[in-house]
């Protein structure tokens, strides 16, 4: 728009303004502060687990610096993930970020926003087409999967020399949801990690999670420890924070005291309330990658694109470091966490 036709329009705002000043306050009016407003929604497929409101908290961080007006929805299905994104078109929104609940609705994901003229960011999980193969159109941004799973792998590796355990007492136990690229990614860097530290790869197991919260990983679990006997320790991991909580509840459950079970997380997020525990658990630690980063940029990318037309990168990744009870505090205060 140009600028004599926005100072026209302004202009003509105002005198409706005048003309309903004695009245009750105009619909005109109201909308009037907002004018110009650029609208952008973030839908995320598990809004009741921490990483993704540490998520929104990055993003409403941008839209405060920035400006623009944040839409937080929670998508648990497919059916709301499409009703989301009609509702976002109905109010204007000139786009959305998205960490869906099935990778697989990205080809329909794609063409309502694009019927509605939104752009799509995607985050954490990468939009996979018909065929099976990312939609490399769609700017993502997500976690350096396999890098923070190798890095889960090694500290299992680590920890357990460091406690002296023989690799014939112990067994891996890791959770696996390998239906999501970036949860195999992680799960595979993982056991290359534990394999490349020497332990015997016929003693690493995957146990499938069937939905990934935590008595999904714990049902998992709870199978594989039933089958497997004459294991001391173990060591446990998974794609996420919830995987290896679940995992490490079924340890318990299974007559393991936490001296015997190493656990490891991914996302740092979700195991604060676990390694706050008095006395330690299984819970070992988890790779923390920045959700408030994550959010940040993405919304960031979105805006930048809508306002100014600047395309993002296709594919950004964020790295993670390892945090334990006796770190978490300090990381995750200089991070703005805590
Ligand atoms: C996936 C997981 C989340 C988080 C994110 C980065 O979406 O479900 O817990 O790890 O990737």
């Amino acid at each position: 728009m140009t600028f004599s036709r926005t100072l026209l329009l302004v202009s003509l705002a105002g005198l409706v303004g005048l003309a309903a000043g004695c009245g009750p306050r105009s619909d005109a009016s109201r909308t009037d502060g907002a004018a110009g407003r650029i609208k952008l929604g973030f839908l995320v497929k598990q809004a009741e687990e921490p990483w993704f409101q540490y998520e929104w908290k990055g993003a409403d961080r941008a839209a405060a610096q920035y400006g623009f007006e944040l839409l937080k929805m929670g998508v648990p299905d497919g059916e709301k993930t499409l009703a989301a994104i009609d509702s976002l078109a109905a109010n204007g929104a000139a786009g959305f970020v998205i960490c869906t609940p099935d990778v697989r609705l990205g080809p329909a994901i794609v063409a309502k926003a694009k019927a509605a003229g939104m752009k799509v960011i995607a985050v954490d999980d990468r939009l996979v087409g018909a065929d099976g193969r990312f939609l490399e159109e769609v700017p993502y941004l997500g976690m350096s999967a396999t890098k923070i799973g190798q890095l889960s792998g090694a500290t299992l590796a680590t920890e357990m020399k460091r406690r002296g355990w023989a690799a014939a007492d112990t067994a891996a136990c890791i959770v696996t949801f390998e239906e999501l690229d970036t949860a195999r990614e992680r799960t595979d860097g993982i056991i290359a990690a534990l394999k490349a530290a020497g332990f015997p790869a016929d003693r690493i197991y995957k146990a499938p999670q069937k939905t990934t919260d935590i008595p999904g990983s714990f049902d998992a679990a709870n199978a594989l420890l039933a089958q497997k006997t004459g294991v001391k320790h173990w060591l446990v991991a998974g794609m996420n924070d919830t995987a290896t909580l679940g995992a490490v509840r079924a340890t318990e459950g299974n007559g393991f005291k936490a001296p015997d079970v190493i656990g490891v997380g991914i996302n740092g997020t979700d195991c604060l309330d676990e390694l706050r525990k008095p006395a330690p658990t299984g819970f070992f630690g988890s790779i923390y990658a920045s959700a408030p980063t994550e959010g940040f940029r993405t919304a960031e990318m979105l805006y930048l694109w809508v306002k100014e037309g600047k395309m993002p990168p296709l594919d950004t990744r964020v790295d993670g470091q390892l945090i334990t009870r006796e770190t978490f505090e300090q990381v995750l205060k200089a991070e703005g966490i805590l």
